[in-house]
């Protein structure tokens, strides 16, 4: 986006007084966000699950819960959506959890195409 501008900066000479600029706007770009999906398996239990939801990313029991069934019908579900950084610890919280209490479950970050 253009816009059109009157030059009154400190620098001016007496011969751009007065000029006509274009101005191109900064270009401001949202950083890329990033999704934490949870992979189902066959032998973490759902209250484990439920937990680690409630735990890392704050959820209340029902959307826990809501989540922990998502996954468990369909393969994979949405923890949250973050900046990289951020859902590269929740992602390792998660999995870190897990083994310590010695679950497969499993994290991982997705980036997100706008
Ligand atoms: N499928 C697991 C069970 O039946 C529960 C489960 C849900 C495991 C979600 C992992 O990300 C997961 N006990």
């Amino acid at each position: 986006m253009f816009k059109l501008s009157q030059d009154n900066d400190n620098e001016s000479t007496s011969s751009d007084l007065g000029a006509i600029v274009l101005e191109k706007d900064p270009e401001v770009k949202e950083p890329p966000s990033y999704q934490v999906v949870l992979i189902n398996d066959d032998y973490t239990p759902m209250e484990f699950v439920v937990f680690v939801l409630q735990t890392v990313f704050g959820h209340n029991h029902e959307k826990s819960t809501e989540i922990m069934m998502i996954v468990h019908t369909k393969g994979k579900g949405v923890c949250g959506i973050f900046s990289k950084e951020i859902a590269e610890m929740m992602s390792y919280e998660v999995n870190t959890m897990a083994k310590d209490h010695g679950h497969p479950l499993l994290s991982e970050i997705e980036p997100l195409t706008d």
